[in-house]
Parts: structure tokens; sequence; C-alpha cells
């Protein structure tokens, strides 16, 4: 969750003459905690942020309350991270390629089976990846600074859940430009970039921001099957298969499950189809390697999972988040959307689960599935 803070003691100007070495040892210990890509964008609030309220003003955020959370004052925590952090001076947006050598969401065709998003299937739960990481980046800084200055220094790590739209600074520190599927895009690494952020009260030397290359390409937009791109650059959430298949508690609002499509956790399709993404390479980090199953998983294997083998399967997964519930509830509606009429057993079974947003969701599936003519 996002925390407010108070402004430490710290005078930019005695810090700056050792602003260009300090920015070096930052980057060096990015670039040794393992992150692929890191750069330093100024704290202050960029344009960008001013579409923040207006985001939430319109219900973009869906259900999900923390987007929502507001400092003492009223105003959105996250809408300025220069009222929220003033003692920030620079953010170090730190970012890790999760991508492996598996296929796309759109190249695999195979009915009986569905989709975990690609950042999903890992050993690690990615916050945890990049936390530990950004510790070690935070240490060395910290180790960094002349003792003297020490007391004046604060700093703050976050993956997610501090008070910071990490995309719009990724920008910035010329991590990558904002895609018109809202996603940070690297020229040389693509999309598949987890990002993590060090708020610090010193001035280190800012990058420049990443150019926009999308250009005049729409692939995004027009291969997303819910529309949840509404314009470029502007996601409503409670659209997106993403938000719906992780976020979203309870049931499927039913005119979204048909493009639901055998998405089961989470959805990469905008980014699959991104040009930018056709040669993205493999990451060098062990614990993005899948687990077992977990890419393009039977449906069946999902919807029997008992409580007992979801918590073995998995432990430490960022799956977690939608739990048991979810999880079934998702490939029902999949088996509902994957026109394979062997699953009509299975979803009668489930029709009766004790679990309403499960046994809702099959029994639209059953329907589905008997007039289905695949
Ligand atoms: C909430 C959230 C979601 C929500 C909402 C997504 C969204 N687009 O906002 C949901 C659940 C849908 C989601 C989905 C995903 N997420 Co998410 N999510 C977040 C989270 C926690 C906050 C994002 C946020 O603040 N959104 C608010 C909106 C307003 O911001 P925005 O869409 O980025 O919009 C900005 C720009 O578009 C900008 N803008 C720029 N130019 C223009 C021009 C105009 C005209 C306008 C109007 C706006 C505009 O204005 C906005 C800022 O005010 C961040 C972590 C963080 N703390 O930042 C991760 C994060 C963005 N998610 C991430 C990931 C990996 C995903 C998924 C790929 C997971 C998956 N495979 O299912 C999908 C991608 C879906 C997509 N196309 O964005 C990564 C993204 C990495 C990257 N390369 O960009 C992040 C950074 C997490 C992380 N630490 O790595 N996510
Ligand atoms: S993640 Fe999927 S549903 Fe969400 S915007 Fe991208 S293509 Fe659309
Ligand atoms: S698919 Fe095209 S428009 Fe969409 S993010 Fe990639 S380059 Fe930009």
């Amino acid at each position: 969750m996002g925390d407010t803070f108070v402004q430490a003691k710290v005078s930019p100007a005695m810090v700056r003459p050792q602003m260009s070495e300090l920015t070096k040892i930052v980057k060096r210990a990015t670039e040794e905690a393992g992150f692929d890509l890191a750069g330093i964008a100024p704290a202050a609030d960029a344009a960008e942020l001013k579409h923040f309220p207006e985001w939430i003003a319109a219900g973009r955020a869906g259900e999900m309350k923390y987007m929502q959370a507001l400092d003492d004052q009223g105003d959105l925590k996250r809408a300025s991270l220069a009222r929220v952090a003033p003692w920030a001076r620079s953010v170090v947006v730190c970012a890790i390629n999760y991508n492996t050598t598996n296929p796309y969401s759109t190249e695999v065709h195979d009915s009986s089976r569905g989709w975990i998003s690609r950042y999903a299937w890992s050993r690690d739960d990615y916050h945890d990846a990049v936390l530990r990481r950004l510790k070690q980046v935070e240490a060395a800084l910290q180790q960094a600074v002349p003792a003297d200055l020490q007391p004046a220094l604060t700093t703050r790590s976050y993956v997610d859940t501090g008070p910071v739209v990490e995309r719009v600074y990724a920008k910035y520190a010329g991590v990558g430009w904002i895609g018109k599927n809202t996603c940070i895009i690297n020229q040389k690494k693509g999309s598949w970039l987890f990002l993590g952020v060090i708020l610090t009260s010193l001035e280190l030397a800012p990058d420049t921001p990443a150019p926009d290359r999308c250009g005049t390409c729409t692939r995004c937009i027009e291969a997303c099957p819910t529309d949840a791109i509404l314009a470029p650059y502007q996601l409503d959430s409670n659209k997106c298969i993403s938000y719906l298949t992780i976020e979203k508690r309870g049931s499927i609002p039913e005119g979204l499950r048909a493009g639901m499509g055998r998405q089961v956790f989470g959805c990469d399709i905008c980014q699959d189809v991104c040009p930018w993404n056709r040669k993205a390479p493999a990451s060098a980090a062990p614990e993005f390697e899948p687990r077992p199953g977990l890419v393009n998983p039977a449906l069946a294997w999902l919807a029997e999972m008992s409580a007992e083998e979801f918590r073995d399967v998995f432990r430490g997964s960022p799956i977690r988040r939608t739990k048991r519930s979810g999880l079934r509830r998702n490939a029902a509606v999949a088996m509902g959307n994957s026109g394979n009429k062997e699953f009509l057993p299975l979803l009668d079974q489930l029709a009766g689960d004790e679990d309403q947003s499960v046994s809702q969701c099959a029994r639209w599936a059953k329907t589905r599935l008997a007039g289905s003519t695949e």
C-alpha cells in the first residue's frame, strides 16, 4: 500500500557535487543485482499523471480499491508523487525481463487447454524477485553516500504497491515508452518487463525520456478481444481480461465472458501481437522459468484442482491472488469458450458446485457449449 512520508532534511546543494558519481554507482548496482534496464527519472509530477484522476473518476479502476487510496488531504495518493513523497528528488526505475522461450498465446490452439499469462508461470512471485533486487540496489546506494549525509538520506523501494504510477516514471527514466496498449516497451527488449522503483531523496542525474515508437501501428487495439483499450494509451480495467481473471471477485459480468476466450489468469494478447515483441530476448534470470504444467495448461486440470493441490502447485506463485475459486471460475468460462463438447460432463458437475461464482459460470459455459457448432 502507498505510504506518506515526512520530508527528510536533505540539502540538494550538499549532494549535487556527488551526483554523477552516485548515479554511476547506482547504475552499476542495478546491473549487479540482475536488472536488464535501469534509469533515473526526476521525482517531479509528469504530464501523464494528470490523466490518473480522470481515469479513476471514470471508474476505469473497477473494484481495485487500492488504486483509489487517498492521502490526508483527500487527494489520490498515486496522482502526485511530489505531494505524497515531497522528500523524493529522484526515482530509480529498474526493469527485468521475464520472457522465456515459450510460445505466445496467439500461437497455441488446443481447445482443451487455456492460457496463463507469461508473467505468472515463474517459480517466484515477481514482487519478491524484483523487491529482492531493489533492496540490493538500495543497500549499495546507502553505502555509497558519505557518512555525514547518511542521516538525511531517505530511500523507499516499491514493486506495484507504492504511491507510484510506475510506467510514467519508467518512460522518463528512459527504460521504455508507454505503448498504446499502456505497457512499457523497450526498443531492444520488448515489453515482457517487470518494473520496480526506488524513491530517493538524492538528486541523481536524470536520463532522457524514451521516445514513443508506436507510430501508426494499432495492432494491440484491434487484437484486444474485449475492446478494453478504449483509445491509444487508455485502458478500461473493467473490460480487461487481466482484471477480470485476476482482480475481479465473485462472478464475471456475463457480457464479457465470451470475449475472455481461454484466458484463465491474466492476458498477453496486446503484447503478443506487438511488433516490438517479435524478437524479444529470453530472460537471464532462472526464477522466471515456468513451473511444470503452467504453459498452456489443461483446463480440466485447473477446474478439478483440489484445495490441497492448489496450495502445492501455486505455493509462492502470483496465481494465488485469484484464489482457487477464481481459477476454477475462469477455467469454467474458458471451457464454455473452447467449442470442445468433451467438457460438457465436467461442466455439469461444476454447475452444481457449492462456490456460486464457479457454478454460475459453469451453467453459462454449458449453455454456450451446447449451442456451439465447432
Ligand atoms: C492496476 C494495474 C493493472 C490493472 C490496470 C492496468 C492499467 N493499464 O492501468 C490491470 C489489472 C488491468 C493490469 C493488467 C496488466 N498488468 Co498491471 N499494474 C497495475 C499497477 C498496480 C498500477 C497501474 C496504474 O497505475 N494504472 C493507472 C492508469 C491510469 O495508468 P496507465 O494505464 O499506466 O496510464 C498511464 C498512461 O497511459 C498515461 N498516458 C500516456 N499518454 C497518454 C495519452 C492520453 C491521451 C491519455 C489519456 C493517457 C496517457 O496516463 C496514465 C497515467 O496517468 C501497475 C504497477 C504500478 N504501481 O504502476 C502494474 C503494472 C502496470 N502491470 C504490469 C503488468 C505486467 C500487467 C499485465 C501485462 C499482466 C498480464 N499479463 O495480465 C497486464 C497488462 C494489461 C495492459 N494492457 O496494461 C506491469 C507492466 C510492465 C510493463 N512492461 O509495462 C506493472 C508496471 C507491474 C510491475 N511492477 O511490473 N495491471
Ligand atoms: S491484457 Fe488482454 S484484455 Fe487487457 S487490454 Fe490487453 S488484450 Fe485487452
Ligand atoms: S501493438 Fe503497435 S500500437 Fe500497440 S503497443 Fe505495440 S507498437 Fe504500439
